[in-house]
């Protein structure tokens, strides 16, 4: 199967599984991802498909995503299945592409897996795809703007702006942060730190 056959495929089975809004959104991380993977040099047939896929597991029921995670083994998803929900779609997601897409790409897999949390040592393609799911043109939260700025300079200080608000705004809301999300803003800060430090 080619590249456009995977992607019209992939398009029509996720379509079905979401709300129209969700769909719309998957399509803003779609453009937003070829562009970003465009202006970085990240691969952009790779970036569609993750962007395409990585909210497939968001509207199942959580008792499948806890299936997917589990059947994978729990270690695979760090421990997300001890936190929020809400983190599960990303490693339920990666499951989804795996056994029931035949993607077998770690690179497209890893940026599906971690487009929610990021990790320590984010790759290109998973950088490309997390910062997309923030400033893909639907998305309107106090900041995106300034991301959206960053994001024309350096993925890392658009990334570290929007880790950053995720943070704050957990914190406003009471609710336990996910230890891979505090692993990856601090990364990110010393990734900038110290290439300004070269400068
Ligand atoms: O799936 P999307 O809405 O497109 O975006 P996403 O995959 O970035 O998910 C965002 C949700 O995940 C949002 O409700 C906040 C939540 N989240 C992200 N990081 C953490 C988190 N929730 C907790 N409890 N802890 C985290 O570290
Ligand atoms: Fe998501
Ligand atoms: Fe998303």
């Amino acid at each position: 199967m080619n590249h456009k056959e995977l992607v019209s495929r992939l398009m029509a089975s996720v379509e079905r599984q979401m709300p129209a809004k969700r769909w719309k959104h998957t399509l803003g991380v779609v453009s937003c991802s070829k562009s970003l993977a465009a202006s970085f040099g990240a691969d952009a047939e790779k970036a569609e498909i993750a962007a395409i896929l990585h909210d497939v597991a968001k509207f199942w029921p959580v008792e499948r995503q806890r299936e997917a995670i589990l059947h994978e083994g729990a270690e695979v998803a760090l421990g997300a299945l001890d936190y929020d929900k809400d983190l599960w779609h990303a490693h339920a997601g990666a499951y989804a592409a795996k056994r029931e897409y035949g993607i077998e790409d770690t690179e497209i897999l890893d940026a599906i897996r971690y487009h929610t949390s990021g990790r320590a040592g984010m790759t290109l393609l998973e950088k490309v795809v997390c910062l997309a799911d923030y400033i893909e043109p639907g998305r309107d939260f106090p900041g995106v703007e300034d991301i959206r700025r960053l994001a024309e300079k350096s993925l890392e200080k658009a990334l570290l702006a929007a880790f950053d608000g995720t943070i704050v705004s957990l914190l406003r809301k009471r609710k336990r942060i996910y230890p891979l999300t505090v692993y990856t803003r601090n990364d990110l800060l010393e990734t900038i730190i110290a290439r300004e430090a070269e400068e």
